[in-house]
């Protein structure tokens, strides 16, 4: 089995949910997502054990951002760390070699440290503008298809991913996704993840 088996990484943030967040989650699973990263910014243990619970009845992975610690209390998966988190590296000692380690990257150099870190898979983006995370615009034409040939891990593109635009990251070779607000806000959640994944 691969180490990161996954194609469809749903962002999963309660509040930004259009519906209910549970039913939300829910669709999204049953839609095609085939790992959950729980993407709070405050503490909500009760909202987090109940993500993990989702993910284990679903048999969906688990993956927590920003907070290592929070991980391995929920026996998670793994945890996923941005350039302002704990230094990859410390995740990855934390983590032990069984979990999984993500980290954002945006160029060339944050792609070389977060392999030599022990990173399992990279985010790269953002590939479109997003108010999501407040991006302005879009990385360059060309940008991923050179991440994911400089990765030695999977590359998940990021940012501003939606149905209708898909089909453009697919072309620059993108073969993983991680999304936020094109699941969460959709009208019909399921069907969302079910057009990103097709
Ligand atoms: N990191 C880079 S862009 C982004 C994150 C967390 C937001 C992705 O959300 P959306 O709504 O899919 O653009
Ligand atoms: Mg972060």
């Amino acid at each position: 089995m691969e180490r990161v088996p996954w194609r469809l990484c749903l962002l999963f943030t309660p509040e930004l949910c259009a519906a209910d967040p549970w039913d939300t989650l829910r669709a999204a699973i049953a839609g095609g997502v085939d790992v959950v990263q729980w993407r709070v910014k405050h503490d909500d243990q009760g909202g987090a054990t109940r993500c993990r619970d989702v993910c284990a009845e679903t048999d969906t992975a688990l993956i927590v951002n920003d907070d290592v610690h929070l991980a391995i209390d929920l026996d998670a998966a793994g945890a996923h760390v941005g350039q302002g988190d704990m230094p990859a590296a410390t995740a990855r000692a934390l983590l032990g070699p069984d979990r999984i380690l993500g980290v954002s990257t945006h160029s060339d150099a944050e792609i070389d440290a977060a392999l030599r870190d022990g990173a399992d898979y990279i985010g790269f983006g953002p590939m479109f503008a997003t108010a999501t995370k407040g991006f302005t615009e879009g990385q360059p034409n060309g940008a991923l298809r050179a991440a994911i040939e400089r990765s030695t891990v999977p590359v998940f593109a990021i940012g501003g991913i939606t149905p209708g635009n898909v089909d453009v990251v697919r072309k620059h070779g993108a073969r993983h996704l991680a999304i936020s607000a094109a699941i969460l806000r959709a009208d019909d959640p399921a069907a969302a993840a079910t057009q990103l994944v097709d």
